[in-house]
């Protein structure tokens, strides 16, 4: 296989930065990581600022076309939490930060993985409104959207633009449910998940504890500007109210393993699962979408190959 050169290195200060092997174990175990300082408070203040611009209009480029299910806000919205995807893509400076090695370093070890890849990017921001229903993210797992994607290592960071506590509706992790075995694991729950109320989530996640013998344990991430928290694609997460008065600015960046590939998962209705990518991405040799595409799902960290000779 040719791969282009892309040998990203750390700084002595970076490798202080990384996960220690305790900290890999932990993940391995609870299925969550809170990291160090992976940005600077430059980086964090150029986030800032390239969002804010974001929100006034301002693109790189484009989406050639709009896939099925592609979150992306604008004003006509209103003041409803806010998602947009691709932002890696559309926007330069902010997708330059996004892919800063050390993110890839960080999650290469917590994935044990050689590679990472960008898989999405969603800007989001939770208005400071106490009730207002959209804010609330209900119970769920990342993977639940991935059903074409053949990985069970991907995982995600949340990176919030400033200090984000319980007040500010904090990302808030099960802890250990990442090992659990899911009941009721077909395609109609997945599909149905995100139109179920609050209390069924409640009582579906009850459920899912009581057949895996576990206790509920919720863990607020409670995250310091620069720092970032990453969680397991099959780590029950949500959030809540946002009380504090300011909005909750973040992005949440989902990373695959350089294994992960298209794969054929059919649905209970015949038809494949898929991914927003899927009407975008290259096709690969025999015609999949390919996930490996560096326009969409660029490489942010390798292990530098062995020095051949
Ligand atoms: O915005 C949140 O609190 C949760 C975001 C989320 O679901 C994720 O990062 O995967
Ligand atoms: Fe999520």
């Amino acid at each position: 296989m040719t791969t282009t050169e892309f040998s990203p290195t750390l700084t002595a200060e970076e490798q202080e930065l990384l996960p220690s092997d305790d900290d890999v174990r932990h993940y391995a175990e609870h299925g969550w990581y809170l990291s160090k300082k992976l940005l600077t408070d430059d980086e964090v203040d150029a986030l800032v600022a390239a969002t804010d611009r974001y929100y006034a209009g301002d693109r790189d480029r484009l989406l050639p076309v709009r896939p099925p299910k592609l979150a992306y806000w604008d004003p006509s919205k209103g003041d409803v939490q806010r998602h947009n995807d691709y932002v890696h893509h559309e926007h330069d400076a902010i997708g330059a930060i996004l892919r800063k090695p050390l993110i890839g370093a960080v999650a290469a070890r917590l994935a044990r993985a050689e590679e990472i890849r960008v898989f999405q990017s969603t800007l989001i921001w939770k208005p400071p409104i106490s009730g207002e229903p959209s804010n609330i993210v209900p119970w769920h797992f990342d993977k639940h959207y991935w059903a074409s994607s053949s990985s069970e290592k991907m995982l995600t960071a949340f990176i919030p633009f400033h200090d984000c506590g319980e007040e500010m509706g904090t990302i808030t992790m099960v802890d250990g449910s990442h090992r659990w075995k899911e009941i009721g694991a077909d395609d109609t729950v997945v599909r149905h998940f995100a139109d179920r109320d609050r209390d069924q989530l409640e009582e579906m996640l009850a459920e899912n504890a009581a057949h895996n013998g576990a206790s509920i344990r919720k863990i607020p991430m409670v995250i310091p500007r620069g720092h970032m928290s990453f969680h397991h694609c099959r780590t029950y997460h949500g959030s809540g109210a946002n009380v504090s008065g300011r909005p909750r600015r973040a992005i949440s960046l989902h990373l695959q393993d350089g294994d992960n590939a298209w794969r054929e998962y059919p649905l209970s209705d015949g038809t494949l699962a898929g991914y927003n990518h899927d009407t975008l991405v290259r096709r690969t040799h025999d015609g999949r979408p390919d996930y490996a595409d560096p326009e969409y799902c660029p490489v942010i960290w390798r292990h530098r190959a062995p020095q051949g000779g």
